[in-house]
């Protein structure tokens, strides 16, 4: 059976949108895009003392599973040239699973929904954009709803659709 999955991408190294547009091509055959978002420029989360991210949120279908999905999205970022560094730190390419149908997964390995991306206006601005009344399965509330009263006044449109 087919899922539905929401990703987050991110980047602040090299030719950010060129990684961006090479991760979403990269998704298949695994996956099959259904939406994204426009490419958003946002100022550096959590360590600020890096260049600004672009930021996307991609809509897919997909056959795999959870854990074989991060480990076909862990061997798509290294392909695509991301090399180790530390926690928050500047990255070439940075594919998240925010949503897995509405699976709530808390193994060691995997976090489903992703434990920060209420908190994160880079996340939600893209994500309504595609699909503001999306429900998030362990907080009960739309995506539009909780990006209410979040600052938001530093990310920039980059490239739209
Ligand atoms: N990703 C991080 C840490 N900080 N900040 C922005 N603006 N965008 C990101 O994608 C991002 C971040 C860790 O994955
Ligand atoms: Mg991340
Ligand atoms: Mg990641």
């Amino acid at each position: 059976m087919d899922h539905i999955v929401y990703l987050a991408l991110g980047s602040n190294l090299g030719n950010r949108a060129a990684n961006l547009k090479a991760a979403v091509m990269n998704l298949t055959p695994q996956m099959t895009v259904k939406k994204k978002s426009s490419i958003y420029e946002t100022p550096p989360w959590g360590f600020k003392e890096q260049s600004a991210f672009l930021n996307q949120v991609v809509k897919a279908e997909t056959y795999l599973e959870p854990e074989p999905l991060l480990r076909h999205l862990k061997r798509l970022e290294v392909a695509l040239g991301r090399v180790p560094n530390f926690q928050n730190g500047p990255r070439l390419i940075d594919i998240d699973i925010l949503f897995f149908d509405d699976a709530v997964i808390n193994s060691p390995s995997l976090m489903i929904p992703h434990p920060r991306l209420h908190e994160r206006a880079f996340v939600l601005v893209p994500f309504v954009e595609i699909e503001p009344e999306f429900v998030h399965p362990s907080l009960h509330r739309p995506i539009i709803n909780l990006l209410e009263g979040m600052e938001k006044s530093e990310i920039k449109l980059f490239e739209g659709k």
